[in-house]
């Protein structure tokens, strides 16, 4: 089995994080080919992998997947003792809405509150729709966790915490207030082992 990823510049790939860390999670042996963002040359070199032009993609053999929530699925059928969706049906049922409500919203998260992990930025004036997204975040992750009992938002590390791992980074970039019941999701996720690693590489990323 030859498994390789190919991903972003760390400190702002906010997708590339996701299927990294659903790999880490898994523990398989996996090759990093990184590919520089923003460059003149990088859209020719993501199309080497894949004609979408973006990353991350996944090359699992002959195999290519790109789409971050699709390398996710891929890799939770491929590895099904890694449980990387929730067990309960009801319960999987809702990380995948939660999952797919991040994948394609949060559009004014995205823009005003970019990803950089290098920087500390204090808080800019949010726009009202910015505002509400950071409720309607918090409003998820509170649910969640109440139903879950934490410490991540369906009990153990799952793909809906890979999900949401790239606007966690944006609360603590931004210093976002947030209710104090998330405190300990928010550390949970900053401190996992595999977010680490990800956060000190790309810190001495050069730019
Ligand atoms: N829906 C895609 C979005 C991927 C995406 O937009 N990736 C950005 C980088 S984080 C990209 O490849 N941009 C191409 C470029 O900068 O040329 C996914 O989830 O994988």
């Amino acid at each position: 089995m030859s498994l390789k990823l190919i991903i972003g510049t760390k400190h702002i790939s906010s997708w590339s994080l996701r299927p990294w860390l659903a790999l880490k999670h898994i523990g398989v042996a996996f090759e990093e080919i990184l590919i520089p963002l923003n460059k003149p040359q990088t859209r020719q070199k993501i199309l080497q992998y894949s004609s979408a032009g973006r990353v991350p993609v996944l090359i699992d053999d002959s195999l290519v997947i790109w789409d971050s929530l699709a390398i996710c699925e891929y890799l939770a059928e491929k590895f099904p003792s890694a449980q990387l969706w929730p067990e309960n049906v009801a319960m999987r049922a809702r990380a995948r809405a939660v999952s797919a409500e991040m994948h394609s919203g949060f559009a004014h998260v995205r823009q005003q509150l970019s990803m950089n992990l290098k920087k500390k930025v204090p808080l800019p004036e949010l726009n009202a729709d910015t505002q509400s997204e950071l409720n309607r975040l918090q409003a998820i992750w509170r649910e969640c966790l109440a139903l879950s009992g934490g410490p991540f938002l369906f009990g153990s590390f799952t793909i809906a915490d890979a999900m949401f791992a790239p606007v966690v980074t944006r609360f603590l970039t931004y210093s976002v207030p947030y209710a104090p019941e998330l405190e300990l999701y928010i550390q949970a996720m900053a401190h996992l082992p595999a977010m680490r690693q990800w956060t000190s590489a790309a810190l001495i990323e050069e730019n």
